[in-house]
């Protein structure tokens, strides 16, 4: 995925000046967490949607070049729950944070600081992780430039033994480079922890099962999406093509009409985007197949949150 020669990799390893290490990608949902490791390995391997909570794994995205490995740790979006997914999700983030060597902890300057925002910062900022701690202004394509000396000035209050606080567009890749550079300035000198060659440590089956997720986040409305899981029952190799079989799992009886649509117009849109999706990240043919079926309320089942990995 990445341009870079081994011979370069194996000469900064050699001086021992190769440095390398994880990033938690922290914040509340939808401030660009995974739009930011999109950005930097140059591929889709997290999905991403105009809505919160898109985000329910921890996701590796692994950044390599001829001086640096940059291990990205995505996250689900901190925010409060009541159902045990929601928690579960939680809990992933902050177990994500406390195995990191650094935490990126990003907001989205396209909206005012508000509480929740300010509880996540001042939550980190009393040094009870001991990482250093990346602000990034997230959004800055969206804002004046100007006025983002009045933020910046609060949140170096809000949080004064921070690292750096690094304004960047994830979407339009502004500062992204620089943003990279400070990181790196945090990272351990050590040789690559991943084969130069990964940039995720996602299988393509959990990647067919997120690409799918992303199209039905996409396509419906209000709770329907924060209800529904992928699980892909089957995956196999047929010459060059993939043919995948996948379940939609909703949450109530009424949502699977509306999931489908009038006669199936919805659920075959959803399963066209997400093959052709996956086709480009793959490089290869690939067959899906979808079923819809119902379980209530299995965002609360201890096991069935368990069988599908969350
Ligand atoms: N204008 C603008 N939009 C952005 C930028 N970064 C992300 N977005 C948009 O913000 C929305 C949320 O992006 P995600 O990357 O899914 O956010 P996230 O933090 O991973 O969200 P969760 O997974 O729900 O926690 C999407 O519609 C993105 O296109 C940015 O720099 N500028
Ligand atoms: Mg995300």
């Amino acid at each position: 995925m990445n341009q870079h020669s081994h011979e370069e990799d194996r000469a900064a390893d050699a001086r021992g000046d190769f440095r390398c290490g994880t990033v938690a990608l922290l914040g509340r949902p939808n401030v660009g967490k995974s739009t930011l490791m999109n950005r930097v390995i140059g591929a889709k391997v997290a999905i991403v949607t105009p809505k919160p909570q898109t985000t329910r794994h921890r996701i590796l995205g692994i950044y390599t070049d001829e001086a640096r490995q940059i291990v990205f740790v995505d996250t689900p979006g901190i925010h409060k729950g009541r159902a045990r997914l929601n928690k579960n999700m939680v809990r992933t983030a902050f177990a994500a944070a406390e195995e990191a060597d650094v935490l990126v902890i990003m907001q989205d300057v396209s909206r005012p600081l508000d509480a929740a925002t300010r509880a996540l910062i001042l939550r980190f900022a009393d040094g009870s992780l001991p990482q250093p701690r990346i602000h990034v202004l997230n959004k800055v394509d969206r804002v004046r430039k100007d006025a983002l000396l009045p933020r910046l000035d609060e949140l170096r209050r809000l949080d004064a033994n921070a690292a750096a606080w690094v304004p960047v567009s994830a979407k339009k890749g502004e500062q992204v480079p620089a943003l990279l550079d400070e990181i790196t300035r945090h990272l351990p000198a050590q040789p690559p922890l991943y084969d130069p060659d990964w940039f995720t440590d996602q299988s393509q089956r959990q990647l067919a099962a997120e690409y799918v997720r992303e199209q039905v986040f996409l396509a419906m409305q209000q709770e329907i999406p924060f209800q529904t899981a992928v699980d892909v029952e089957a995956f196999r190799e047929e010459g060059e093509r993939l043919e995948i079989d996948a379940v939609i799992l909703v949450g109530a009886e009424r949502h699977k009409p509306m999931l489908i649509g009038k006669g199936g117009e919805r659920l075959k849109m959803i399963g066209t985007r997400a093959r052709e999706g996956l086709e480009r990240l793959l490089g290869r043919r690939v067959r899906l197949h979808l079923w819809v079926k119902v379980d209530p309320g299995w965002f609360d089942k201890p096991a069935k949150l368990h069988e599908l990995g969350l």
